[in-house]
């Protein structure tokens, strides 16, 4: 399988040399940040970012996101022009060497946290979602301001976003996920290239908007829209495994086994009683998840897409901005040094 690592450009304080210098991690995995959603990429952007990893001994080829807008998830007038500039977009990434996309269909935020910087007992810091903190707001009265949601947004658009949301129900959302991807996947696989879909973060409705891919039920669904090998899971562990529900060892092993795993993403999250949670550092013992029953389901299988450290801890005094929460070096570091542990001893190997 393939090592990977999260780069967000030059303005992350994390360098090339650094990633360059983790064991096994020969793959970049970032995209074209200066672009408003819905718009092409300009191809100097991509081939200087392929370029700068590739004098860095990394390659550029993994794409996380091309963000699907508002517009395609609530089939606006909008949406034909944006899926156009979405496939556009997967044509110029294929030119220039990207093999694989990944992208979510999160209505309105991406992920929630209501803190990203928890204490724990031994000092560092993590993101957490407690449910005390989030059960008294309600968005179309309240005004949210919670860490990491797009803060472009007035308070007044994110009413009504969730309203209209409210209105299109699962139901509307699914027609709109089937118009999205018969339209997309044929050109990626044209161009070879993989969509990987990550899944909601968490698995979860909140504040009772529209969120399906979420279990096992709705991702069979999905893969079952387009039967296609570039119709595939960025099964995220820590964002499926909030959930109790999910049993992530066998999910992984499922999917990898029908070959409609494009990208992992490896972490761990601890779930505590009233289904809040905690993310935590990768090892087994940290967390809700048995980390080497899901590395094994992927030797077993002779999985060889790619995969990625998640989300860290903050640890050794790195700071956060809390732009990019859980995207330090040290933690993430560490979490690759024990993924490739468990990769070699389970027989498999990093390419
Ligand atoms: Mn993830």
């Amino acid at each position: 399988m393939k090592s990977s690592f999260r780069w967000y450009g030059e303005s992350d304080p994390v360098t090339l040399q650094e990633i360059r210098q983790i064991p096994g991690v020969k793959h970049i995995v970032s995209a074209v940040y200066d672009v408003k959603p819905g718009e092409v990429w300009p191809k100097e952007s991509i081939k200087k970012m392929v370029d700068e990893c590739a004098e860095n001994g990394l390659i550029f080829d993994v794409v996380e996101s091309i963000p699907v807008t508002e517009e395609i998830k609530l089939g606006r007038p909008e949406r034909d022009r944006h899926i156009e500039n979405y496939c556009e977009n997967i044509r110029r990434c294929a030119k220039y060497g990207i093999k694989c996309v990944t992208y979510n269909f999160m209505p309105v935020f991406d992920w929630t946290r209501t803190q990203l910087d928890k204490k724990a007992a031994d000092g560092s810091t993590s993101l957490v979602m407690y449910w005390s903190q989030l059960k008294n707001l309600d968005p179309l009265h309240d005004d949210i301001h919670l860490p990491g949601w797009d803060s472009s947004y007035s308070q007044e658009e994110v009413r009504s976003l969730i309203k209209a949301y409210g209105e299109l129900g699962e139901e509307g959302l699914w027609k709109n996920i089937e118009y999205f991807l018969k339209r997309v996947i044929p050109v990626a696989e044209e161009c070879g290239i993989v969509m990987a879909l990550h899944p909601d973060d968490p698995p979860y409705p909140i504040f009772g908007l529209p969120r399906v891919i979420t279990c096992e039920k709705n991702l069979d669904r999905y893969l079952s829209i387009v039967d296609s090998p570039s119709n595939t899971l960025c099964l995220c562990t820590g964002s499926l495994g909030c959930s109790k529900e999910n049993d992530i060892p066998r999910l992984t092993r499922k999917y990898s086994a029908m070959h409609r795993i494009g990208f992992m993403h490896l972490r761990n999250v601890r779930i505590l009683e009233d289904g809040s949670f905690e993310e935590a550092g990768h090892l087994s013992q940290g967390g809700s998840l048995d980390m080497n029953a899901i590395v094994k389901a992927l030797t077993d299988t002779g999985f060889d897409g790619y995969f990625r450290p998640d989300h860290g801890r903050m640890i050794w005094d790195e700071v956060d901005s809390g732009a990019r929460a859980g995207y330090g070096l040290y933690d993430r570091a560490l979490g690759c040094a024990y993924l490739n542990g468990l990769i070699e001893a389970n027989g498999g190997s990093i390419e």
